[in-house]
């Protein structure tokens, strides 16, 4: 059995002459559609950004900015130079050039976001809030929404949590060239400084059930119908994000233009477009099946190994507040206190196999958005423990949440396993230092 010879074969029709029913209704992209029953926007986010963070900007009120750009060229760890698509944030300076993974957005829970995308130049784009619940035409999904040039996208997030929002037009590859960013779901009062808390640093609060784990001081249980902005949540004094990622030099020697991999529009847009014109010919339309990954990175830092190898990143790696939605101090690298309530937030960017270990017992809180134990799906899951060295299986856009407090200090890694997706070939280990002093 071979990819040319398989044991089954599924009957497949050919696109020919049926290229119109992949290519949706507002391309070409420079459409820019108007927002079905537009609302007036609430989050208070953008403000807050503009007033903490120097020479920041809020140019449309209340209103996240988000432009998609490519062909930017990101040095990795042994100095080769990768071209990478970028996310940036026109109104914060440190994001002007964009960045990777994009700015991380935060919002409270229960606010009216407006999320104004623009995309630079063809080939046009989409953003898709991963496990935001919007209507379909603000889901963002190529194929099932429209790819615009310009378009403000409006959701209300109604349950606190871990997010993302990344590119889903050519998915596979918008993804993987760095087209994502992290998406946190705070709650509704995170951003208001009316009782006189710092809304820009720690210790913040997400939801989670903890009834059952009185090690975590400060959790309040109650009702979510209340109306206190913190029933079902619990406070954390220090912050990690871990976004898990892997990169394949090939795929970008393969695509070494934006619009490699799109067809090439007719005068009929949907109707007579080329699906092989822009390609270089050797790979074709489809260029993206075969992975082969060989550098690897946590929250857009290198893991400076090559295939085979066992690395560290460095102690003491934060995000920028700039890059954070204005909350200073988000760690990478884990440096904390003894008795501190540490969350980690983790989204599996890769495509590999990842395997995620704690040299100390964790508390899983919530997977994919959504707290455990915590209502409407209260009655059906429930927070768990993985014990310190048992390995956490992740598969892509997956996000986990969970929370680590110890009374002893500790100085070790969390450790990221990559394995070929298809051979199970041990590809990396990729460790991150948590320091408990
Ligand atoms: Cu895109």
């Amino acid at each position: 059995m071979s990819f040319t010879n398989p044991g089954y074969k599924i009957p497949r029709r050919s696109v020919v002459g049926h290229e119109g029913e992949w290519v949706k209704s507002f391309d070409p992209p420079k459409e820019s559609p108007p927002t079905p029953e537009l609302l007036n926007p609430t989050n208070p986010v953008p403000a807050f950004v503009a007033a903490t963070i120097p020479g920041a900007t809020n140019l449309i009120p209340f209103t996240q900015r988000l432009h998609l750009m490519h062909g930017t060229d990101l040095t990795m760890w042994d100095g080769r130079k990768l071209g990478f698509f970028f996310i940036q944030n026109p109104d914060v300076p440190e994001s002007a050039n964009g960045s990777f993974p994009g700015p991380t957005v935060r919002i409270p829970r229960g606010v009216v976001f407006h999320g104004e995308v623009y995309g630079h130049g063809q080939p046009p784009h989409t953003i898709h809030w991963h496990g935001i619940e919007p209507t379909a035409m603000n889901d963002g999904v190529g194929h099932t929404s429209f790819e615009a040039g310009e378009y403000t996208y409006q959701w209300q997030p109604n349950h606190i949590g871990s997010y993302f929002y990344h590119c889903h037009r050519s998915t596979i590859q918008h993804f993987e060239f760095g087209l994502y960013g992290f998406l946190i779901v705070e709650p509704p009062d995170a951003y208001d400084p009316s009782d006189g808390k710092n809304v820009g640093g720690y210790p913040r609060r997400t939801a989670a059930n903890l009834s059952k784990y009185p090690n975590f001081p400060g959790f309040i249980g109650g009702n979510l119908e209340s109306g206190d902005p913190h029933a079902m949540t619990v406070p954390y004094d220090v912050e990690a994000l871990w976004v898990i990622d892997d990169i394949d030099s090939a795929w970008r020697e393969q695509a070494d233009h934006a619009h490699q991999t799109f067809p090439k529009m007719g005068d009929e847009p949907g109707v007579n477009d080329d699906f092989h014109e822009n390609d270089s010919g050797s790979y074709d339309f489809f260029a993206f099946h075969d992975y082969n990954p060989d550098y690897f990175v946590v929250t857009g830092v290198n893991f400076p190994g090559r295939i085979g190898s066992t690395v560290s990143i460095r102690p003491g790696l934060t995000v920028p507040a700039a890059l954070n939605s204005g909350v200073a101090g988000m760690q990478i690298s884990v440096n904390a206190r003894r008795n501190q309530t540490i969350l980690v937030r983790l989204l599996c960017a890769a495509y590999t196999k990842v395997k995620v270990t704690f040299p100390i017992d964790v508390v899983v809180i919530a997977l994919d958005g959504r707290s455990l134990g915590v209502p409407p799906f209260g009655r059906y899951n429930q927070p768990y423990t993985v014990p310190a060295g048992k390995p956490i299986e992740m598969s892509t856009a997956q996000r986990l949440d969970v929370l680590i407090r110890s009374n002893r200090s500790l100085s070790s890694f969390g450790q990221i396993e990559y394995r070929h997706h298809l051979s199970d070939a041990f590809l990396l280990n990729g460790r991150i230092p948590i320091v408990i002093k």
